[in-house]
């Protein structure tokens, strides 16, 4: 396997540092928030793929992922219903790594994942060392409840953008609604800004 590097806050965090975004509460549970089944997608038959506005398509299976180059991070989730969790582990793939070899001028993607959820998010949203495909949580395999094989996990925005069994990224010129953003949840979804529904 390609080389590991640890990166992010890792160290013990004192209750008076803690600071959450507004209208959060913390919870030291992990509660799953799926809408619909779980999907059982082995790895076997895993593939990943980023579709750039020209239709080009960079394909990854199983195998591929996990010969890149894996970060260990630590990192704040907060989730839309409002509850947050700080100092969770993950192991993944930065979407920088992927993206390498992907040329596009598109300003927006589309994530999307086997069962059929979608999400979008602007594509800088997931460059610059801010977004990964996770297979690892709390140094074990990630849980099929919590979007296993492997998901999107773009922690600066709330969890819902965080897509489970995430099998796809679709690059556009033009914003395209996901799943939650089309029935009235924020179109961007930053925590620190409390933008929870379109109105925020
Ligand atoms: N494929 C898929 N991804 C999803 C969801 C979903 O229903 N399907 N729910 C989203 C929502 S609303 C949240 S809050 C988080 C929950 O992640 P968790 O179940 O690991 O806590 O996953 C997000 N990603
Ligand atoms: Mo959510």
């Amino acid at each position: 396997m390609a080389g590991l590097v640890s990166r992010g806050f890792s160290g013990r965090r004192r209750t008076g540092d803690v600071k959450l975004p507004p209208g959060q509460y913390l919870t030291e549970d992990f509660p799953v928030l799926s809408s619909g089944p779980t999907p059982q997608v082995r790895t076997e038959r895993w593939e990943f793929t980023i579709t750039t506005e020209t239709g080009a398509e960079h394909h990854w299976d199983w195998a591929a992922l996990r010969a890149l180059p894996a970060e260990r991070f630590t990192t704040d989730l907060h989730c839309v219903t409002k509850w947050s969790k700080l100092g969770t582990t993950w192991e993944g793939v930065s979407l920088d790594t992927l993206f390498a070899g992907v040329e596009t001028t598109a300003g927006y993607a589309l994530a999307h994942s086997y069962g059929g959820y979608t999400t979008n998010l602007p594509l800088e949203d997931l460059l610059g060392g801010k977004a990964w495909i996770a297979f690892g949580y709390g140094g074990k395999d990630l849980a099929a409840e919590h979007g296993g094989p492997a998901r999107l996990l773009v922690p600066h925005l709330y969890l819902w953008k965080s897509a489970k069994w995430v099998r796809g990224i679709r690059l556009m010129n033009a914003d395209t609604p996901g799943f939650w953003e089309g029935v009235g949840y924020h179109n961007y979804g930053d925590p620190w800004r409390e933008q929870r529904y379109w109105s925020d």
